[in-house]
């Protein structure tokens, strides 16, 4: 089948925490190829570009401040069905219970509850585009650009 390309985000606390050789060797031992990766502290407008779709939710504040408390590592991870396949190692949302449910999941391993689990992953095809640009291309798409100039 096509390669396919997503966005992965090791958040403030898993790369504050040092878990980021562990989850780069899950990665790879997962059969991604790491296409680009950068260290970036976002600023409050950056997180709030990239979460737009979150900006009405009652943790959107908490969010951005919790993204943007620390450095975060930015990875296009390839592979076949690498969308889906990166969502499945991540685990649930909630790291709390991804603990019970889903331990073998990155987020078990190395987050805390539903607000800080430790990494991103792009939920479609689209949105793996989308937020690829945001972080790899010098122009962010236009939908990125018109959500920055609303806020
Ligand atoms: O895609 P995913 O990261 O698994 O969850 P989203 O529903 O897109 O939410 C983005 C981000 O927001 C989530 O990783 C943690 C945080 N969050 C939260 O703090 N509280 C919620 N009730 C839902 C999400
Ligand atoms: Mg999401």
């Amino acid at each position: 089948g096509e390669k396919e390309r997503t966005l992965g985000i090791i958040k403030p606390d898993g790369v504050s925490g040092n878990y980021t050789d562990r989850i780069r060797k899950v990665i790879l031992e997962s059969g991604f190829h790491i296409n680009k990766e950068m260290i970036i502290q976002l600023d409050e407008d950056n997180a709030a570009d990239f979460y737009a779709e979150h900006s009405s939710k009652s943790f959107f504040t908490s969010l951005i401040k919790y993204m943007t408390s620390g450095p975060v590592l930015v990875m296009i991870l390839e592979k076949e069905d690498a969308v889906a396949h990166w969502r499945h190692l991540i685990g649930p949302t909630d790291a709390g219970k991804a603990k019970i449910t889903h331990p073998q999941s990155i987020r078990a391993m190395c987050g805390v509850d539903l607000e800080k689990n430790c990494v991103h992953g792009s939920d479609s095809h689209q949105s793996a585009q989308r937020e690829i640009a945001f972080f790899f291309k010098e122009t962010p798409p236009d939908e990125a650009v018109r959500k920055h100039d609303e806020l």
